[in-house]
């Protein structure tokens, strides 16, 4: 390693980043590559994060790989070669593995290393950070990459533990893997998860139970491998690639959900659309067909229309007029993350597949050889439970992290609601830097395009401030808040405010948790500009010292 060119005093490290998913490894070689010391703590024994822990049968990004990537170094971009368009969870799993080794980055991470507290020391402007084996390390700075669904989301139903067979979590899969064959089996939730999983599970059980608390818009897109010769064509195009990426709102220029949705804005209005029209969208596209029209992201009326249509493509495919109806959703579309499916529909017309739509009958508990409901009790072997993450700030929340003069971060979130600057610092709690935090673009965009934004940006801040000989950098209070209503200007009036949209964007999904939109929908390239104009005004609403 170089020697330390940062003033850390009697800090181990000059930074420390915390997660070792796909934020925490670009933020290692970024901060390794500024001469830094650093290191990455790891609560888990491998890489990965996010797509270490979600190894559920289906699991899938939403994204194409080639812009679910890193575009920092051409040399990755070469040496990798993806097989699939929207990559699964083992070969994005891979992929991190090879960045890792690549980079050589495995001899600065320390695996099974569980942060449990991280406390700023004011007069020497550091933090120390404590793990729950009793180890302790201090840094300067902490990059939090954390995780935006990272914190499992374990709900609270009477008789869980009193469950006789296998409990499984989407979100904690296990490593070995699990076979269904012969099992009675309940999926709880029909989030992306849930709705991924459910076809892969229901050809390998003897049958299955999908407990529905709200019904799910899914868009069809079968996964498919790239065809012989097809990404060596993509891949000698990466700089056209990544152009486009770098100037997309979302951060993914090629076929994605939200893509589909950016689309629809093009196509002609629902509500002007005769009947025959309407009909002759869903008989072209099936469901894809009643979501993708002009107006529906902006006119609740327009939404309303592609709702009912949406229930007459989904009557078309599943067979039971009573199953067909109960999944039709009754909050408004687009208002939570599109989620894309492979034969999700097509999987309620088999025979040892039957949906549970606790909305005629909610979940009673669990007991010992079943989920006992409203509506009746199921017998089953295995409970697999998709039931969400507390999203963007969880994994933060969960850690106790102690800022300038004793304050807390999970109790200044409860009380104020999730707030930060840009997503990247909350005021209060100075040289710590989070990756997507509350007010970044990250949940409504591609996550990796927004992260290597955020990891670039910190890394410029970093040797700024080592140039200037600065030891500490705080957003200031007004600059949040300032930012904080920004973002929610963008949100006023949107279909994202719906009060029927319980969804982790907005912490809805959380029981306690403040409701607010934890998201900045003004886009990748005004973020950016944002970003890149506040570090040239010399880091402006932040204070350094
Ligand atoms: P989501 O999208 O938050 O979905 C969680 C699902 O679990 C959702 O259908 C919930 O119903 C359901 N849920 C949660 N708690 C319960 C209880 N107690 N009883 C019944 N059903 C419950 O999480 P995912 O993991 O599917 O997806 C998260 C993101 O990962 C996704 O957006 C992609 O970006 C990747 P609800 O809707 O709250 O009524």
């Amino acid at each position: 390693m170089p020697a330390a060119t940062g003033s850390s005093g009697t800090a181990e490290h000059d930074v420390i980043v915390v997660g070792a998913g796909f934020s925490g490894l670009y933020a290692l070689h970024k901060v390794r590559e500024l001469g830094l010391r650093a290191c990455i703590l790891e609560r888990a024994d491998a890489v990965g994060g996010t797509w270490l822990y979600n190894r559920y049968p289906g699991a899938r990004c939403d994204i194409e790989s080639v812009e679910y990537s890193y575009s920092f170094s051409d040399e990755i971009q070469q040496e990798w070669t993806w097989t699939e368009v929207l990559p699964g969870q083992a070969e994005i799993e891979a992929y991190l593995n090879f960045v890792t080794d690549r980079l050589d980055l495995r001899r600065d991470i320390h695996f099974h290393t569980d942060v449990a507290a991280m406390t700023f020391d004011e007069p020497t402007s550091t933090w120390q950070l404590d793990t729950a084996a009793g180890e302790s390390f201090t840094a300067r700075f902490v990059i939090a990459a954390t995780g935006i669904l990272s914190t499992p989301l374990v709900p609270d139903i009477a008789g869980m533990g009193s469950f006789a067979g296998d409990a499984l979590f989407s979100s904690r899969y296990p490593r070995e893997g699990y076979d269904f064959t012969g099992k009675r089996v309940a999926v709880i939730g029909t989030g992306s998860t849930g709705v991924q999983a459910t076809p892969v599970v229901a050809e390998q059980a003897e049958h299955l139970y999908l407990f529905q608390r709200s019904a799910a818009y899914t868009m069809p897109a079968s996964p498919r491998a790239y065809e012989p010769g097809e990404f060596e064509g993509l891949q000698a195009r990466y700089p056209e690639i990544r152009a486009a990426q770098h100037s997309s709102f979302i951060g993914a220029a090629r076929l994605n959900a939200f893509s589909a949705l950016l689309q629809a804005m093009e196509r002609p209005p629902i509500k002007t659309a005769t009947r025959e029209e309407q009909l002759a969208a869903i008989e072209e596209r099936g469901v894809n067909g009643a979501l993708l029209w002009g107006d529906v992201l902006f006119d609740m009326e327009a939404n309303r229309m592609a709702t009912v249509l949406y229930g007459e493509a989904i009557a078309r495919i599943v067979e039971d007029p009573v199953t067909a109806a109960s999944l039709v959703p009754d909050h408004p579309f687009a208002c939570k993350r599109p989620i894309i499916d492979d034969g999700y529909y097509e999987t309620f017309n088999r025979p040892n597949v039957t949906l549970v739509d606790l909305r005629k009958g909610a979940i009673r508990s669990v007991t010992p050889t079943g989920i006992d409901t409203e509506q009746g009790a199921y017998e089953v072997d295995t409970i697999l439970y998709a039931t969400g993450f507390d999203a963007i700030t969880g994994a933060l929340s969960r850690l106790r992290v102690i800022g300038r003069d004793g304050i807390d971060l999970h109790e200044t979130w409860t009380a104020g609601g999730p707030a930060s600057y840009l997503g990247i610092q909350v005021a209060g709690f100075p040289n710590l830097f989070t990756i997507q935090g509350p007010g970044s673009p990250s949940a409504s965009s591609n996550f990796v395009a927004a992260l290597e934004q955020h990891v670039e940006w910190i890394g410029d801040c970093l040797a700024h401030l080592r140039a200037q000989g600065y030891r500490s950098i705080e957003a200031t209070e007004s600059a949040q808040m300032e930012w904080a209503d920004h973002a929610a200007s963008l949100v006023q009036g949107s279909i994202l405010l719906e009060p029927s949209c319980n969804s982790w964007y907005n912490g809805a999904n959380v029981p306690g948790k403040k409701r607010v939109y934890l998201g900045y929908t003004g886009g990748i390239p005004e973020y950016r500009r944002r970003c890149t104009e506040i570090a040239a005004d010399g880091y402006a609403g932040f204070k350094v010292c």
